[in-house]
């Protein structure tokens, strides 16, 4: 089986015109192609660091603020500069960009403008023709986020069952190992902008460090994928920030076949801390290995989770190290923090039990989309802290036990 084809797509900075990428991303996903969708608004920068990080076939632009001559040359021209240009780059814009403009584009090296008036289907027979074949020889890589880049791609073939991975130019650190720590929790419960805000902190906080984030959505069944964590991830977009957006491809579980060895490999490499979320998972989701190489877990919950009972059959409750609550400020939120909180009881060790003195799972509200939030604050803390370590906590008290 051949990987899907990897395509970056955005619109560019002062252009709020989503409408149009926003169709073609589906067309693309029932087309089989795994769509990374960056937002709007984004600046040249920006698009080239995520496309080389993604390591993308191509960038799709769509672009209405009349700006798309200087735009598309410039990222052709920022690509070439870092040694990426075999990352190609496309676009569209209906009637704002001529047929005139289009041949300077070309003539600056974009491949292809697409006008008003073209079918979908002729977009997606040009990218299957363009772009649907492995690119047989790559580019050498002249930093280390495209060499890792390159590697990650490798071991997702590797996963798909096309190819072996060969062995790096570039060194891996093997002598020091990054923290891992697994984001899980049902969608909409405000993980990816959760994370966003922890990564601004750490950036903060550290100056020289650097953080990798693997991401992942769900494969559409038999098509492609919507992977647009980048999208609301805006402090993420930060060139101590190695992002990797991966799609399932039909693993259930929240995780994709190629995630174990991608994060092995982030975790050898030069980051302080590898963060690594899920899709959004189900109550019976147990997304990472018991002794596996995530250090820390932390359950992101909404306080909409239904009744009391349904806190029985999340499975993520009895194994997350942190649990966290997060829209703390919708009305519920009092009320599920009094019922997590009783929920988690359940798992601390009985008094005299072998387990007692061991650290306790830790609850904390959050209110992910507010700037400066204090329960993030503490949520950072109590990662960054060290203290709290997985792999040390007791396991969850059954009926009968003493
Ligand atoms: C819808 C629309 C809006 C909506 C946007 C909604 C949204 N979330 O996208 C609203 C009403 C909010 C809006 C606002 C504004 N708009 Co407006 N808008 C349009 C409009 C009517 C349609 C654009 C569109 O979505 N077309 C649908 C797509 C699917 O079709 P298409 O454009 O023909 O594109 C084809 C191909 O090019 C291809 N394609 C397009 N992109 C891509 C990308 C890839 C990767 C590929 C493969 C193909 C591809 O797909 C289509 C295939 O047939 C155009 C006018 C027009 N008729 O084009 C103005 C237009 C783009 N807007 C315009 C302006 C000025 C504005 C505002 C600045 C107005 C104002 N003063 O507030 C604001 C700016 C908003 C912002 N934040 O950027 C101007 C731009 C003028 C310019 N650049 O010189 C236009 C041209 C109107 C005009 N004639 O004056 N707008």
């Amino acid at each position: 089986m051949a990987s899907p084809i990897r395509i970056l797509t955005t619109v560019p900075i002062c252009d709020g015109h989503d409408s149009a990428i926003n169709t073609i991303n589906l067309e693309f996903i029932r087309h089989g192609i795994e769509v990374i969708y960056l937002g709007y608004h984004r600046s040249v920068g920006d698009i080239v660091r995520a496309a080389i990080q993604e390591d993308v076939r191509a960038i799709g632009i769509s672009s209405y603020n009349g700006g798309h001559i200087e735009f598309f040359a410039e990222v052709v021209n920022l690509l070439r500069k870092k040694g990426a240009d075999d990352i190609k780059v496309f676009g569209g814009g209906g009637g704002t960009i001529t047929h005139d403009d289009a041949a300077i584009m070309k003539r600056k090296g974009v491949e292809e403008v697409f006008f008003a008036g073209t079918s979908l289907d002729d977009m997606m027979k040009f990218v299957h023709q363009r772009y649907g074949k492995p690119r047989a020889k790559r580019s050498q890589a002249k930093s280390f986020d495209q060499e890792l880049a390159h590697r990650l791609t490798e071991i997702e073939d590797a996963a798909a069952g096309r190819k072996k991975i060969r062995n790096s130019k570039f060194e891996i650190r093997t002598s020091r190992r990054s923290r891992v720590i697994g984001f899980t929790g049902p969608g909409g419960a405000g993980k990816t902008t959760l994370i966003d805000e922890l990564v601004l902190r750490f950036l903060n906080q550290n100056p020289k460090g650097r953080i990798a984030i693997l991401s992942h959505d769900p494969s559409v069944v038999g098509e492609g994928a919507l992977l647009g964590d980048r999208a609301t991830m805006i402090n993420s977009q930060d060139d101590r920030v190695f992002m990797r957006s991966m799609a399932t491809r039909g693993q259930a579980g929240g995780l994709s076949p190629a995630t174990h060895d991608c994060l092995a490999l982030l975790a050898r490499s030069e980051f302080d801390y590898v963060i690594i979320e899920t899709v959004g998972t189900g109550q019976e989701a147990m997304p990472f290995q018991k002794n596996g190489i995530v250090d820390l877990t932390v359950l992101v919950m909404n306080p909409d989770y239904g009744s009391r009972l349904q806190l029985q059959k999340i499975v993520m409750l009895d194994l997350a190290d942190i649990v966290v609550v997060n829209k703390s400020d919708l009305q519920r939120a009092r009320t599920a923090h009094t019922e997590i909180e009783q929920r988690l009881e359940q798992n601390r060790p009985a008094r005299g039990s072998h387990g007692e003195g061991g650290r306790s799972q830790q609850l904390i509200g959050t209110v992910a989309k507010r700037h400066r939030d204090p329960g993030v604050d503490r949520l950072f803390d109590l990662i960054s802290s060290g203290n709290l370590v997985g792999r040390d906590r007791p396991a969850r008290r059954t009926k009968g036990s003493k």
